[in-house]
């Protein structure tokens, strides 16, 4: 029960797994794990793919022959378990240059710099049969005003973005682009804070149908947003494009903790979006084991993130499927003819109507949606005491 199987699209990141446990006060508490064998024991744990940034995989700095031996290797492992690589990023924050800024660097040559590590990362990801590319601008941000730099930020990512979608054509690549917001950390702020901020720059875009989406739970929750009601909003807007799964408490440092570590009930109402929605993307979990762990506690916190999902699918549908659940939905929705004819597009004689109309106030002012009932049925299929 609850077994991970390839079709339930589980992938996790090379530097997810293999996070050393690093953190702006402590040294690395486990030692860095050789790329083949995290692809070994992924395959192991029945995950679908393993996704990767440019230096996950070459460190950097690597000459070009040592290169192509590392992609040779990696590329074996991936045919001899079946694993995909379903993503791939470019490192655009670890390098010194990018201490203020990479595609939004001041400096020019930063922003060439980064621009190629981006094309030599689609490259990489072409070899490796990659479909969808990341752009994390976790660099892109300041700590200081006076700069002035906000003025011209949006035009040099939108250009980086427009050169990048061209390249990717000129190659023959098919990447669907899917950009992941986050209010701040490693800046102070970071352009592109939300959701809603990244999904109204695509359309700024020369080509925004190639663009969509990455976004992860815990950066939203950082800023104290919904992360279920992004989420929605993406869908709604086709602009799923990836998503990046795990947990994190509000107005804290980005955690990454296991999927439902912390907020199962979020995580409960994410699942059941995410299932009911026709999504057919990778579920990433962005997330690591926490410091404590030797390399036994990251494989259980790999375990745990997916058997979590697992559980929750299984308990959402059961929710759905509750003729309690059910019945109440059906009231919360129930339709009057007479005021649905009210609504839709508008003509002149509609709103007409909508004028005269008599609107019973009184009723609807009184009106109970019952939603403590409800709300108290997700909890306790959540605690397991029904379905
Ligand atoms: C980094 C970050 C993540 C991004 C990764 C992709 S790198 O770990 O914290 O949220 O998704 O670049
Ligand atoms: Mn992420
Ligand atoms: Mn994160």
């Amino acid at each position: 029960m609850y077994e991970p199987k390839p079709e339930h699209k589980f992938t996790f990141g090379l530097w997810t797994v293999g996070n050393v446990g690093r953190d702006p006060f402590g040294d690395a508490v486990r030692e860095k794990l050789d790329p083949v064998y995290v692809v070994h024991k992924l395959a192991e744990l029945g995950v679908y793919g393993v996704n990767l940034h440019d230096e996950d995989l070459i460190p950097r700095g690597t000459p070009p022959r040592e290169r192509d031996q590392i992609v040779r290797r990696f590329k074996r492992a991936i045919e001899e378990t079946g694993l995909r690589v379903p993503m791939v990023t470019a490192n655009l924050f670890s390098d010194p240059a990018f201490k203020d800024g990479a595609l939004t660097s001041p400096d020019p040559w930063v922003r060439a710099y980064a621009l190629r590590k981006s094309l030599e990362t689609m490259d990489l990801g072409a070899e490796l049969g990659a479909e969808i590319y990341v752009v994390w601008p976790g660099r892109e941000g300041a700590e200081v005003e006076a700069t002035g730099k906000s003025r011209h930020v949006w035009a040099w990512v939108r250009e980086a973005l427009n050169y990048m979608v061209a390249y990717a054509e000129d190659q023959g690549y098919g990447y669907r682009f899917a950009l992941e917001p986050k209010p701040n950390e490693p800046r102070g702020d970071i352009y592109f804070a939300t959701v809603g901020s990244m999904l109204a720059f695509i359309y700024t875009l020369d080509r925004p149908e190639r663009f969509g989406l990455n976004p992860e739970f815990a950066h939203e929750t950082m800023a104290g947003l919904n992360f279920v009601h992004a989420v929605a909003q993406v869908l709604e807007a086709g602009k799923l494009f990836h998503i990046d799964l795990n947990d994190q408490r509000m107005s804290r440092f980005d955690q990454d903790l296991r999927f439902g570590a912390e907020n199962l009930k979020a995580a409960f109402f994410l699942v059941d979006l995410l299932e009911h929605s026709g999504y057919q993307g990778p579920r990433h979990f962005d997330a690591h084991a926490l410091r404590t762990e030797d390399e036994d506690g990251v494989w259980a916190f790999a375990r745990g993130c997916m058997r979590t999902y697992l559980i929750l699918k299984e308990k959402a549908h059961a929710f759905r499927q509750d003729p309690e659940v059910q019945a109440l939905l059906a009231e919360y929705y129930r339709g009057d003819d007479k005021a649905l004819a009210l609504l839709g597009s508008y003509s002149r004689a509609k709103a007409e109507a909508l004028k005269r109309a008599d609107i019973p106030l009184d009723a609807l002012r009184r009106r109970g949606y019952a939603l403590e009932r409800l709300d108290q049925l997700a909890v306790e299929h959540l605690l397991g005491v029904r379905g």
